[in-house]
């Protein structure tokens, strides 16, 4: 059998598989809100950071680990565990000094992982995906390159301030004692493949993409992005190898802890979204997935590395080869969440809105910005309305719901035009894709059938697929016995809505170039 972990923003995911049987005997996660409450991150991160700064607790990780393997070990005999590999939230990263790898070396089941590991961290906490605090150290390191075209060209983005590169940065910058006591930066994801390995692993092509300082055409480190981000940062940073590559066996603490078999090995950890590709069955072009998450992110396997020219995409190594584009809407769950507590609403009212509303199709319009938002990047402080007065005054909360929902994915639609794709087939993904209120709209919208896996935690299961790969299986036929659609899922567009949708697009496009202080998205 082959387990896939995911560490995501609110919860450590972790899906086995059985291929000989085509099942998958075990899913569990740990809520980092609910299971670990002492950390007093409700949603994953710390709240109140200023200056947009937001980070997160490794140590809290590390202890949703061990709380993830003690029930791994409840649930399952994970002696018949071949191979492990896993993903991570994207972007954050984690900060260690010279006794990580002894540390890491050494562990003792008599002790938690935390209590060992974290005396190794040169910085308590790690910024993460939502940290937009780095303004300053986007602009330097896009100066030093010459343009914010060239750092696209390199690196598959433009500086983007949440990715791992100007964060560096900018810890460099805050507190240089610490930056140089770091002997080891690592990301989510090869932190925690690191913990499982017992040593320090590489960083692999999908998620090292995310950090402005892989080349995407050499795929090795790129030394004029290093240079520009931090000095003497080469010997800090992991090197890169493809999430498929066996890094050894487990490290002994698991075997001795939790039962897992001496012989177990484990390949990498890649970025959730690349992982959530492989998952979903869609590492090949002519697929389109939207993962709806803390944030909702549209991606899709790519012949060639093809640019954003608005610098709102991304490019990513694909796991299995080749690469992949990724949009991020900061805005996902985040919120949906925000708009069901302002409407005092419960799940079942709000998945239930958009059939009871379905008069109202693309008549009303939402900029569905709760909070800031990264595609178009604003300081939005709220959402922005037009349309009726009965919506306009809230008196109806399902024309709210409507209008939120038909608003992220008009704004999803607006900002994947560059990718020159016509969506024929979406596969979605995550909490919001259950019922089907919500992929009815995004079928409508983007006027394309929607297909959902009987799977719903697409990254932990593609983390699994991966590491049937990495232990020699064929993806396609993993494919086949894992990724299929669930039975009477899909959903179809309504054509009447076709026309409909495209003003609602063009309206849409109009109201955000006009509150937009850019003057354009
Ligand atoms: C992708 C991104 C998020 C994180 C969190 O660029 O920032 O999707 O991976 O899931």
């Amino acid at each position: 059998m082959f387990l896939g972990i995911d560490s995501s923003t609110q919860s450590l995911t972790a899906v086995l598989i059985d291929p000989a049987t085509g099942e998958v005997p075990c899913q569990i996660s740990v809520n980092f809100g609910n299971d670990l409450p002492q950390y007093g991150a409700p949603s994953g991160f710390i709240t109140g950071g200023t200056d947009g700064e937001v980070h997160s607790q490794p140590a809290m990780w590390l202890d949703a680990l061990d709380l993830l393997f003690s029930r791994l070990a409840a649930a399952t005999d994970l002696s018949q565990v071949e191979l492990i590999a896993g993903s991570g939230q994207q972007h954050g990263s984690v900060y260690l000094d010279a006794t990580f790898d002894t540390r890491l070396a050494t562990l003792d089941p008599a002790h938690s992982l935390a209590a060992q590991i974290t005396p190794a961290l040169t910085r308590p906490t790690a910024p993460i995906w939502m940290d937009t605090s780095t303004g300053a150290e986007c602009a330097e390191i896009t100066a030093a390159l010459g343009g914010p075209a060239e750092v696209c060209r390199r690196s598959g983005s433009i500086a983007i301030e949440r990715f791992t590169g100007p964060q560096i940065r900018r810890f460099f910058k805050v507190d240089p004692a610490a930056y140089a006591r770091t002997r080891r930066i690592h990301l989510v994801s090869s932190f925690m493949a690191s913990v499982i390995a017992g040593k320090s692993v590489a960083i692999d092509y999908g998620d090292g993409a995310g950090m402005n300082l892989l080349n995407l055409t050499t795929r090795g480190w790129d030394p004029d992005l290093l240079e520009a981000t931090a000095p003497g940062l080469l010997d800090k940073l992991p090197v890169l190898a493809a999430a498929t590559t066996v890094q050894g066996v487990v490290s002994g603490y698991f075997v001795g802890k939790y039962g897992l078999a001496p012989t177990c090995r484990c390949a990498l950890f890649t970025g959730d979204n690349p992982a959530s590709l492989v998952g979903m069955g869609a590492t090949t072009p002519g697929n389109i997935v939207i993962s709806l998450g803390t944030s909702d992110t549209f991606f899709a396997a790519m012949p060639g590395p093809q640019t954003d020219p608005n610098g709102f995409g991304h490019v990513f190594g694909n796991p299995v080869g080749g690469f992949m584009s990724l949009i991020c809407f900061r805005n996902g769950s985040l919120a949906r969440e925000a708009l069901r507590d302002r409407l005092g609403l419960d799940w079942a009212a709000f998945d239930g809105a958009p059939q009871s509303s379905r008069h109202a199709a693309g008549r009303n319009l939402m900029l569905p910005f709760f909070g800031p938002e990264i595609t178009p990047r604003h300081d939005f402080s709220g959402p922005v309305l037009q349309g009726s007065p009965a919506f306009q005054s809230g008196a109806e909360p399902a024309l709210q719901v409507r209008a939120l929902l038909e608003g992220q994915f008009l704004n999803m639609r607006l900002h994947s035009q560059w990718m020159g794709v016509k969506a024929e087939r979406i596969r979605i993904t995550g909490g919001a894709s259950k019922n089907d209120g919500v992929p009815q709209i995004v079928a409508d919208v983007f006027q394309a059938s929607v297909e959902r896996l009987a799977v719903s935690n697409a990254a932990a299961l593609g983390a699994a697929l991966i590491a049937a790969v990495a232990a020699g299986q064929e993806l396609s036929s993993l494919r086949s016995s894992f990724c299929q659609a669930a039975a009477g899922s899909a959903l179809e567009p309504d054509l009447a809505l076709g026309p409909i949708y495209q003003d609602a697009l063009c309206r849409f496009e109009v109201l955000l170039k006009t509150v937009t202080s850019a003057g354009r998205p």
